[in-house]
């Protein structure tokens, strides 16, 4: 279950002044993907960046674009995004009626279609979703800000979550998010996650701690 297991620094942890040689160090330091957090003060009490700042920092790395959109509604955004240079676009399922709909017009975009999940959503909004997605995100605090405690009720949630990807056949990715430390990364992964974002964990310390720091995430 330990194989390739991927980690995706958030950008949230990152020095925003220097955003792009921030991008650049974890690339160098051994990212698999560049999360993305995008707020918007109405979907979470919390606003970060749009687009445009993230299409500037785009050429700062080829690493995967694994952007998290914390915004409602995303439909108008998504082709900006898809534009920008996203990867992956992972929307929320609380964010608007037409989950389905957002997710087929992701891929149209010729994108990875993710779909997160708050810590108070059930896994069950997944049953006539599954085949339209290519990674699962199970919020593992309530989204808004970095550097919160990991809540364990979300453990149950993952073991459920990569059981329905088992049962599809798909490779599908099963991603965390938030207060991954070097303890709750093994738990998350045991419980069947491949891919953890990491802010507090991966920036702390310095630059020069960067790829020890994601090699610890990974162990
Ligand atoms: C959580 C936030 C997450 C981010 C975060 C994780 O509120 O919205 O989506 O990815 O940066 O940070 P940390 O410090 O918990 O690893
Ligand atoms: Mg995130």
């Amino acid at each position: 279950m330990t194989q390739n297991i991927r980690i995706a620094p958030s950008i949230l942890s990152a020095d925003f002044g220097q955003l792009g040689n921030e991008i650049k160090a974890i690339d160098a330091a051994g990212a698999d993907y560049i999360h993305i957090d995008v707020m918007d003060g109405h979907f979470v009490p919390n606003i970060t960046f749009g687009a445009p700042v993230m299409a500037h920092v785009r050429k700062d790395s080829k690493k995967v674009f694994d952007v998290h959109l914390m915004i409602s509604p995303c439909d108008a955004y998504l082709e900006d995004f898809a534009k920008a240079g996203a990867d992956i676009i992972t929307i929320h399922a609380e964010a608007g009626p037409h989950t389905h709909r957002s997710l087929q017009a992701i891929r149209a975009l010729g994108k990875k279609a993710g779909i997160a999940l708050n810590p108070s959503t059930p896994t069950s909004i997944l049953d006539h979703i599954i085949d339209d997605v290519d990674m699962i995100l199970i919020m593992t605090v309530n989204p808004g800000f970095g550097g919160q405690k990991f809540i364990p009720a979300c453990l149950d949630k993952i073991r459920d979550a990569r059981a329905r990807i088992d049962a599809t056949g798909r490779d599908i990715d099963l991603e965390v998010d938030g207060g991954v430390t070097f303890e709750t990364a093994k738990q998350c992964v045991e419980a069947g996650a491949n891919v953890l974002v990491a802010g507090t964990s991966v920036f702390k310390d310095g630059a020069e701690h960067y790829a020890r720091n994601i090699e610890a995430l990974r162990g």
